[in-house]
């Protein structure tokens, strides 16, 4: 068949493949954090009679009101791998969001589908939300042909050897299970002992930046001829999401996503271990890869992210620290948060340990705030639907912790600003690694700090009108009487536990009238906040 005669994903307004067409003997049905070509529902496909679904649904990009770039690089994504596949020779139905049949929703347009084509079954993989299985498990009664729902095997660690692993353990910590999965890959291993030695380099890493350092500038990819029409289609429909849509900070194609890859390799991956915990004004990415959005959506392999990095230490051209820092982080940490997720929800998500109630503040969303590391942290993520790790967990995320903003609402805030976010991989981090809401689950302790950290590992606090060094009184850093005000409130839960007890030893040497002048002093924030 002539490739070249296929109609052009890009330029139908509707489904551009239109039937009927006779025999299709499988429908396989691809969502948009899917797009890797060795996905498992499309491994047995056969191209003279096989038919890929994929669908732009209003849906998914409503039911929280994602940033504008999330959804431009989604959808940018869909159509470049439902591209790719054509030009393969494989058949594509590829709904598009201004068709106006489009039910904007997956059953529907499953429905639809099965409706065109008659399939003999329909093939998906497992999603990555427990939302959408809920949806896949109601269709066998929605569509009156056989469903294989197939395993989502690009992660190391399947969904039942992370169950196998978690049962009967006291406690599940990341550090155990990630040495597993290095003896289970092989990756950094001399038979069974680590290579170097020790499992990790910490001690090596977490630097601050130094004064006057230079970063690497991180190339913003070329944008693919797919990217404007795409552009302009989130700008007409989700013009009022929060984010800016331009300048757009994400590749959308597989090749874009490799190059970003190794762009990283080359540039930053040898200096990731010393400043993964440094933060920097002006600085969006530092020496984070930023890949976390090509890996979710399935244009990168997390195998060959952890090749590239482990090569590069071969090669000699990344330190042991680096790599290794680099290599927990995929090979542990986003593993673990899936394998959690997966063995918790849906109850997971409900749980509440520290009782956390407050509205968000609205400098979320405005970055209206005269705390510093906040605005910068907001504005970060308003331009690139990014912030780096730090930024998520000690500044955007340490305040809700200490002031107990209700797990349900940061939660939405996460899912909806970040490029990456997606219920499995979000949801632990906030929930367990930030909150604490799962009352130890993910983490033995929460990451609350004061002021004295972020003045420690960011220049955020030379700028600002707080003071990182005062506790109370006029121009303290917020972060510190709050710091102090989440001890004091959560001392029944939290002073038992080994891992914070110097801070409540501290607390409790405090002198009670220093204590009152920290609680009235948070009583008198949350206020102004309207909190
Ligand atoms: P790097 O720092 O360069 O790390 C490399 C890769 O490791 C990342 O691309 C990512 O795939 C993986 N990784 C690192 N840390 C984690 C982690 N804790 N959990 C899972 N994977 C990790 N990551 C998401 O992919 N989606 C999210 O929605 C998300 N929400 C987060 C919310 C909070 C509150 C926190 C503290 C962390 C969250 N993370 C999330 C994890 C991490 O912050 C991002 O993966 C990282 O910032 C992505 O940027 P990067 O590619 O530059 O990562
Ligand atoms: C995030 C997203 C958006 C904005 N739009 C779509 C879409 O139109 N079609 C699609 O298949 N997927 C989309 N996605 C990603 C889905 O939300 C994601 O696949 C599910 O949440 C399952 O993890
Ligand atoms: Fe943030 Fe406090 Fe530093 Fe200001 S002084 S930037 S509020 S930590």
């Amino acid at each position: 068949m002539n490739r070249r005669r296929r109609p052009d994903v890009t330029k139908s307004a509707t489904s551009f493949y239109n039937p009927p067409v006779p025999m299709i003997q499988t429908l396989r049905f691809v969502l948009g954090d899917q797009l890797t070509r060795s996905l498992s529902s499309l491994r047995d496909l056969d191209p003279a009679r096989d038919v890929v679904l994929m669908v732009e649904v209003g849906a998914e990009a409503t039911y929280v009101r994602h940033h504008k770039q999330k959804i431009a690089f989604v959808l940018a994504a869909m159509r470049g791998f439902a591209k790719s596949l054509e030009n393969e020779g494989i058949r594509i139905d590829y709904v598009k969001l201004d068709d106006p049949a489009n039910t904007h929703g997956f059953t529907g347009e499953l429905k639809r589908a099965v409706a065109r084509h008659k399939p003999a079954r329909v093939v998906a993989t497992e999603p990555g939300e427990y939302r959408v299985l809920e949806m896949m498990r109601a269709w066998p009664r929605d569509i009156d042909v056989p469903l294989e729902i197939r395993d989502d095997d690009r992660f190391f660690c399947s969904r039942a050897e992370f169950a196998a692993w978690a049962e009967d353990r006291k406690s599940l910590r990341m550090e155990f299970f990630y040495r597993e999965m290095r003896r289970k890959t092989g990756y950094l291993m001399q038979g069974d002992a680590p290579v170097g030695g020790a499992w990790n380099f910490d001690s090596e890493n977490r630097k601050a930046l130094p004064r006057g350092h230079r970063v690497p500038v991180r190339r913003r990819p070329a944008p693919d001829p797919e990217l404007r029409g795409v552009l302009d289609l989130v700008a007409a429909r989700f013009g009022d999401h929060f984010g800016d849509l331009e300048p757009f900070a994400w590749a959308t194609t597989r090749a874009g996503a490799l190059a970003a890859l190794r762009e990283f390799v080359a540039e930053r991956l040898h200096l990731f271990g010393d400043y993964q915990d440094a933060m920097k004004s002006g600085e969006d990415f530092v020496y984070h890869a930023a890949i976390s959005p090509y890996l979710n959506a399935g244009l990168l392999t997390a195998r060959e992210v952890c090749d590239a990095a482990v090569n590069a230490w071969r090669d000699g051209t990344a330190p042991l620290n680096a790599v290794e820092g680099f290599l927990r982080q995929i090979l542990g940490w986003r593993e673990f948060v899936r394998g959690i997720y997966w063995t918790r929800m849906p109850d997971y998500a409900a749980t509440n340990y520290l009782n956390a109630r407050r509205r968000l503040p609205d400098f979320y969303w405005t970055g209206a705030t005269t705390m510093n590391c906040l605005r910068e942290t907001v504005a970060a993520t308003r331009r690139n639907a990014y912030a780096h790790h730090i930024q998520r967990l000690m500044v955007a995320g340490n305040f809700a912790l200490l002031a107990g903003i209700a797990p349900a609402e940061i939660e939405e805030w996460y899912l909806i600003v970040y490029a990456d976010a997606y219920d499995w991989v979000e949801l632990p981090n906030v929930h367990g690694m930030v909150l604490h809401a799962d009352g130890g689950v993910l983490g033995s302790k929460p990451y609350a700090a004061s002021g004295a950290y972020i003045g420690r590992m960011s220049d955020y606090c030379g700028t600002c009108v707080h003071d990182r060094r005062r506790r109370t009184g006029a121009g303290a850093c917020p972060f510190n009487f709050l710091y102090w005000n989440f001890l004091i409130e959560n001392e029944s839960k939290l002073a038992r536990n080994p891992r914070i007890a110097m801070a409540y030893r501290t607390l409790a040497a405090m002198a009670p009238a220093e204590r009152e002048t920290l609680r009235a002093a948070a009583i008198e924030f949350f206020a102004s906040l309207e909190l």
